[in-house]
């Protein structure tokens, strides 16, 4: 997989790319990354890349030329790559998309700056939006470096014997249990004794359980789509037993419960 940033900011991508998982998997071949100075074909003495937004207003706009010219540039380079960019408006990132995009011979990430870009690159140049979250940041490159993780970590032998990327939050649909190491006793408090005793299947069942509780208590919204099996169900049903108990012997009136549906309930 081929990684090519658009960025009127190059430099704030070496250490990125160099650092752990994806330095290894670069310096293996398995994934390309290189950062390009849309400057570079910008015109004029003084290389403009903004510009005042027609209309007025404050702020500033990437200028079209220079961008598209960046964009086409990077496309005849890597025609099968897919250019992307970075915008509060764009479809959301999240882990189904960072599988299909990983499925992608090349990413083009291309990052705005100022207000952001003029609309008529992205009409012509740009394949699809992307947004990493609700939220506006400085310049799209932090978002790039998001996405360009997520994807990379999926591409097949970047993750070493180290990491499985099918275990984890989101691949099953359920969030992470809790991960310790040694010591087993830090400052007090004792790591849980099963992942201790070596009996392997309970470990297993344990993790399977503390990923069930956990996606219940903080994400109960995933548990809707999540495939459960039946050990799982039998989990939730001694669980709904327990809490009727529970309930049964409070004698205080008890609210409604809240529903499930929604982003964090
Ligand atoms: C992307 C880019 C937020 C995101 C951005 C996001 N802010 N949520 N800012 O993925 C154009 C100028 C967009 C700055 C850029």
């Amino acid at each position: 997989m081929r990684f090519t940033i658009l960025t009127l900011f190059p430099e704030m991508f070496p250490a990125f790319f160099a650092a752990s998982v994806l330095g290894k998997a670069i310096a293996k071949g398995i994934l390309a990354a290189r950062a390009l100075d849309i400057r570079a074909h910008a015109l004029g003495p003084h290389r403009t890349v903004d510009d005042r937004p027609f209309g007025g207003g404050c702020g500033m706009v990437m200028k079209p030329e220079p961008l598209a010219a960046s964009i086409r540039q990077a496309r005849e380079e890597e025609p099968g790559s897919l250019v992307a960019l970075l915008s509060p408006q764009g479809l959301t990132f999240n882990q189904k998309a960072a599988r299909e995009l990983a499925r992608e011979e090349g990413l083009i990430l291309v990052c705005g700056r100022y207000e952001g870009v003029d609309e008529r690159v992205i009409e012509t140049c740009v394949d699809l939006e992307l947004s990493v979250g609700d939220f506006v940041l400085t310049g799209g490159e932090p978002a790039a470096m998001v996405v360009m993780d997520a994807v990379a970590r999926l591409v097949p032998g970047v993750l070493g014997k180290g990491g499985s990327a099918e275990d984890e939050s989101f691949e099953d649909g359920l969030l992470e249990h809790a991960h310790y190491t040694r010591p087993r006793d830090f400052e007090g408090m004792e790591a849980p004794d099963v992942l201790w005793d070596g009996n392997h299947a309970l470990i297993a069942r344990w993790r399977r359980e503390a990923k069930l509780a956990r996606t219940f208590l903080r994400r109960p919204d995933l548990l809707l789509d999540a495939p459960l099996d039946k050990a799982d169900a039998r989990a939730l049903v001694r669980w709904r037993d327990t809490l009727g108990e529970i309930l049964e012997s409070q004698a205080v009136p008890l609210p409604a419960a809240p529903s499930c549906k929604g982003p964090r309930g």
